[in-house]
């Protein structure tokens, strides 16, 4: 047996990079230049010394026998997989080469596409974002995840800000909406426990009876898609009973007048019908709402990937305008609190938009990334997608359509760069694969989108093999293109100061994170970041917000829903970070293998019993997955986790080949959880 060892340990104070609203602050254990532990920073307040289970799991990530070390080279046919090892040097003088052609062209033949695999501001969108504005590539619409919601939010209070995270211990009434905290939100989940145990009524408004709801005094298990018409149904009866806050709805909030008539047509058995709920659970959880204080509401993006999901966001957030709830702290509603951060954040210094020197490249949309990569240049679209330069995502499995995805990204004439950790399902489509460093061995700074601090992450180890990060590829690759303007030469710490410029960098390296000062209770006087400081009712380009239904469901496609009766909805796995962490063998093992939930009435129905092996299809693909019969579904609905790599898949797919690319009506997101599916067995 091996002896502990004695020698020497140091304590690094880091970040966690992953796209989640808890944006924790870490330790880690160094020993003999290894991390051999990483726990939670005990003296962050919202950490408060705990990491979930996944990133407590982090070195096991990064020391894992598949990280990519060494720059590849495809030599395989496209998408097969098969790589050769090349030294630095040849890899960017090829690749520098073969964009200097293509953008010597057209740049706008070239796309950057990135998403949060890192939330870091180094890491992300810096060197990066100079390098594409310079190269005048073709524009990213990150959409992926939050604009739906996060444009809602913006249109409804003028940015992306809600009640402090912290006070949600205090509150009497919690509404979690399309959230499972307890899976993709865990810190808030401690305070709203706390909240419980103080004497608060928690409702969980989720499709799904999630391990959340357990944990929940009521759980409302409305239809996919339907909580525009919950909101409005609630508004119908807080005018009907007059539960308002007159005096905050004159003074911070714009005309109700229009709102009101669109509320008053939404009676509790209207209302009812299309959530397919009781009307008897509106008027009561209303009559709550209205009359509990502090009542606040924790939304989350889960409930804004349906085709209505930005009217739904603005409906809901003006709940706690029209009773009040703001006039306290532990009262309001908090989808998300990036938008604190704008003014600590100088964004055009570290990405140098001025570097397109007047150019407007075309904007493509991420989450159409499946049809884009297909296209023929055309008038409308500009010029066929030539290149495509990957880092912090992996579309190929979180894309919606992936079929499609794939087969873009399979295009022998697509020149493609990835920048990875591991050999995902997107690396597989390379031309060049490129080994990047972790958030153990590279520097960065982040902000958070659930609390409001910033934090600092300083590397733990070197470099593993031969990767680098993120910013050091692009700044090597501007070189090699011949980019010679000051900015590329920008260290990692300079770029971290000039993202944030006015943050103690001493404070910061002191206790690993800075609070931004704000106010207690942000809005109890009103002064919205808008222009009038007003809750806007009715905002431009998107007016007064009514109920979208989905685009998939029975009551709108009754033909496709004769075919395909059930409403899918595919949210993350608990021990996975969207694609994220599906390769570690010790979180893969607990998720055992990509699964779909069902009602047993449903599975009864199809002669499908607990873990039968089953077909999910529509006309857009198929995929293989193992059954799980439980009441956390309810009949006609189903539930397919995510986001399995699609390698892992039975059958080389994953849930992502049945969802579609069409728009939600806000935002430009995908639509994932408005998708109708019929499950078979195999
Ligand atoms: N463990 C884990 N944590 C994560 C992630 C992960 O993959 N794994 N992903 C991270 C990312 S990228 C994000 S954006 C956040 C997401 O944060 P959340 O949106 O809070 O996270 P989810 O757990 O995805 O919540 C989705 C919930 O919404 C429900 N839902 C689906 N459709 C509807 C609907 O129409 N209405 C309502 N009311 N509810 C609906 C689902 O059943 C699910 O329980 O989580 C982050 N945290
Ligand atoms: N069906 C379905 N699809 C979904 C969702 C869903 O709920 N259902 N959720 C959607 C949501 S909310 C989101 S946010 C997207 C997420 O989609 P992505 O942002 O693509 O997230 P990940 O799948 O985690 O992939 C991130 C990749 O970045 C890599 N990475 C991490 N750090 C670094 C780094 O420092 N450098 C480089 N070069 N690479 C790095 C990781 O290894 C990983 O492969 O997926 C979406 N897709
Ligand atoms: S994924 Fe979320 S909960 Fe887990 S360590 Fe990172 S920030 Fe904390
Ligand atoms: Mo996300």
């Amino acid at each position: 047996m091996a002896e502990p060892s004695t020698a020497p340990i140091r304590l690094v104070r880091g970040a966690c990079p992953h796209d989640c609203p808890d944006t924790c602050s870490w330790l880690a254990t160094v020993q003999e230049g290894r991390v051999v532990h990483l726990q939670g920073n005990p003296s962050h307040p919202s950490t408060h010394g705990a990491l979930c289970t996944k990133v407590s799991r982090y070195a096991e990530r990064t020391y894992h026998d598949e990280r990519l070390l060494h720059p590849m080279r495809r030599v395989g046919r496209k998408g097969e997989g098969r790589f050769e090892r090349v030294s630095w040097d040849a890899a960017l003088d090829d690749i520098a080469r073969r964009l200097s052609a293509i953008a010597a062209r057209d740049p706008e033949s070239i796309l950057p596409y990135s998403y949060a695999g890192t939330m870091g501001l180094v890491q992300g969108e810096g060197m990066a974002a100079r390098f594409f504005h310079r190269l005048g590539a073709s524009r990213l619409d990150r959409t992926i995840c939050a604009s739906a919601g996060g444009e809602a939010l913006a249109a409804t209070y003028g940015a992306k800000v809600g009640m402090h995270m912290r006070f949600f211990a205090e509150s009497r009434l919690i509404l979690i909406w399309g959230s499972n905290s307890i899976t993709s939100n865990l810190h808030f989940w401690t305070l709203a426990q706390q909240a419980k145990r103080d004497g608060a009524k928690l409702v969980c408004i989720d499709p799904r009876r999630t391990e959340t709801a357990d944990k929940c005094h009521q759980h409302i298990g409305l239809l996919p898609g339907t909580d525009g018409a919950l909101a409005l149904g609630l508004m119908h009866e807080l005018f009907a009973h007059d539960w308002l806050d007159h005096d905050y709805l004159q003074r911070h909030v714009g005309d109700i007048t229009p709102l009101r008539e669109r509320a008053l047509a939404w009676t509790p058995e209207r209302t009812a019908a299309e959530c397919g709920i009781d009307a008897a659970t509106v008027r009561a959880l209303a009559r709550e709402l209205g009359t509990l204080s502090p009542a606040a509401i924790r939304l989350n993006y889960g409930m804004q990937r349906a085709r209505g999901g930005g009217n739904a966001v603005r409906l809901i957030a003006l709940l706690p305008c029209l009773t009040g709830a703001w006039r306290h702290r532990a009262g309001g509603l908090l989808l998300s609190s990036s938008g604190w951060f704008r003014d600590v954040k100088d964004t055009a210094a570290l990405e140098r938009p001025d570097l397109l020197a007047g150019r407007r490249p075309r904007i493509i949309n991420m989450s159409t990334i499946g049809d884009d990569l297909l296209r023929e240049s055309d008038p409308a679209f500009g010029p066929k997608v030539q290149a495509v330069i990957v880092y912090n995502s992996n579309p190929v499995a979180v894309a919606p359509q992936s079929r499609r995805v794939a087969a873009g990204f399979a295009r022998e004439d697509l020149f493609t760069v990835v920048l990875e950790h591991f050999q995902t399902d997107t690396a597989d489509h390379a031309d060049y694969l490129l080994p990047a460093t972790t958030q153990l061995e590279h520097l960065d700074v982040h902000t958070a989108y659930g609390h409001t601090d910033v934090l600092l992450n300083e590397p733990a180890v070197p470099p593993l093999g031969e990767s680098l990060p993120n910013s050091e590829i692009f700044r090597r690759l501007a070189t090699r293109m011949g980019f010679d303007e000051p900015c590329f030469a920008d260290s990692d710490e300079q770029l971290a100061r000039t993202a944030l410029p006015s943050i103690d960098v001493e404070l910061l390296r002191r206790q690993g994170y800075a609070p931004l000062p704000l106010a207690e209770v942000p809005f109890a006087q009103g002064g919205f970041p808008t222009a009038d400081g007003r809750v806007r009712i009715d905002a431009p380009g998107v007016g007064v917000p009514d109920y979208v239904p989905n685009y998939e469901s029975r009551s709108a496609t009754p033909e496709l829903a004769a075919r395909f009766p059930l409403a899918m909805i595919s949210p993350p796995a608990r021990h996975f970070l969207n694609s994220s962490f599906v390769n570690v063998m010790s979180l893969r093992a607990i998720e055992g293998r990509p699964t779909i939930e069902l009602n047993p009435q449903d599975a009864a129905a199809r002669g499908i019993a607990e873990g039968t092996e089953v077909r999910v299809f529509n006309d857009r693909g198929s995929t293989l997955c193992q059954a799980q019969v439980s009441e956390r579904a309810r009949p006609g609905v189903v539930h397919g986790f995510g986001v399995w790599w699609r390698k892992f898949g039975a059958d080389g797919t994953n849930v992502n080949e049945l969802t579609h690319q069409r728009l939600t009506d806000i935002g430009r997101g995908p639509c994932f959880y408005d998708c109708l599916v019929e499950v078979a067995a195999a």
